[in-house]
């Protein structure tokens, strides 16, 4: 029998963060490839849109004015997903029709006055100001009594249904903990009750002294592809000291949280020379008021790009029906992220 070679042979790997499981297939990575095939959308924007809703000035769809702003501009959702609005639970005696009534708030936060800019091209300063938001956010909303989790998120691209090239992000806060982070959260827990210790610091730990998915790391922050990775290019930020959330970030830490978004999104730029499209996101403690020690703060980055500017890994067929696969290895992916530059390839 062969002896096993994480790069060539299939085998499933485990996702502690969910308890799932991904089937990786590193062998097919060398199929030929005769799918989507188109050319890159490279329009250069301007640095200000009369046209778009979210710059500085500008009138929104609902008829309000954006303020003249001049970094990070935070403003209601005027399409929100969930109301403030209290309303009484409907009892169904059959347990196969759950139902309950949520209730949240929903937040814009525009990155930057300039329509032609994200996250990669802007200013380390800038980057600092979106941290400096998001922590303001997540303290204004997670304080309000109906609120137990604050998602602070970014769809990026009109392949992930990014309605505005505009940078911005968003941000929903409701009373139940989302399916996703209600998945994290016990398996951080069980983890935490059983060792005593942050699953996440351990498996920094031992990332960083294995070095094979490492991508970049500065001295608070790591950047990493995990080791379970789903998406092709999927990374994953992790605090070096065991916190929970934002509110908890020091100040130096807040600057290496800043560079260290600024490295990966840089690199991801430069991967297809291309603005890179991802949903990412910050886990981090649930504001119910209880203690979480489990917690460990971390954002998520999804980008759905396989193998050039356009040509994207789709979740269909077996994903939908079995379980999460991929072709490139986590190590391979994460060697090539490791390699690009962190200039951004419009400066060189
Ligand atoms: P996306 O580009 O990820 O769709 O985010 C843009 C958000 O901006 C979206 O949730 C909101 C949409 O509801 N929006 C407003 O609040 N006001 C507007 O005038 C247009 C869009």
């Amino acid at each position: 029998m062969q002896p096993f070679d994480n790069n060539e042979h299939p085998h499933r790997r485990f996702n502690p963060l969910t308890g799932e499981w991904i089937l990786v297939s590193p062998h097919r990575a060398k199929r030929p490839w005769q799918g989507q095939k188109e050319s890159a959308n490279s329009a250069t924007l301007p640095q200000y849109d009369p046209a778009c809703y979210l710059c500085a000035g500008n009138e929104r769809s609902d008829g309000t004015r954006n303020d003249n702003y001049t970094d990070v501009y935070v403003f209601n959702n005027d399409f929100p997903s969930l109301l403030q609005e209290e309303v009484a639970p409907q009892a169904d005696s059959s347990p196969l029709f759950q139902l309950k009534p949520e209730r949240g708030i929903n937040k814009v936060i525009c990155f930057s006055p300039r329509h032609d800019l994200t996250l990669p091209e802007m200013e380390l300063e800038a980057i600092e100001k979106v941290v400096d938001a998001w922590k303001e956010q997540y303290i204004e909303l997670g304080s309000r009594d109906f609120i137990n989790h604050v998602q602070i998120f970014e769809n990026k691209g009109a392949v992930m249904g990014c309605s505005n090239p505009h940078p911005h992000g968003q941000i929903w806060a409701q009373s139940s903990l989302p399916t996703n982070v209600e998945k994290t959260q016990a398996n951080l827990k069980s983890y935490y009750d059983k060792n005593g210790t942050s699953l996440l610091a351990d498996y920094l730990a031992e990332e960083l002294n294995r070095r094979e998915r490492i991508i970049s790391e500065n001295e608070h922050f790591a950047v990493l592809v995990p080791f379970w990775a789903t998406w092709p290019y999927e990374t994953l930020i992790i605090s070096k000291r065991h916190f929970g959330n934002i509110t908890q970030m020091t100040a130096d830490e807040r600057t290496a949280f800043a560079a260290i978004l600024k490295t990966i999104t840089v690199k991801y730029d430069n991967l297809f020379e291309t603005s890179f499209p991802y949903s990412s996101g910050i886990h981090q403690t649930p504001t119910d008021g209880q203690d979480h020690p489990e917690w460990h703060f971390h954002m998520h980055f999804y980008p759905p790009l396989l193998r050039s500017a356009t040509v994207k890994k789709f979740m269909v067929g077996y994903e939908m029906m079995a379980e999460a696969q991929r072709d490139i290895s986590p190590e391979k992916s994460a060697a090539v992220l490791r390699e690009l530059s962190e200039v951004h390839y419009k400066q060189k």
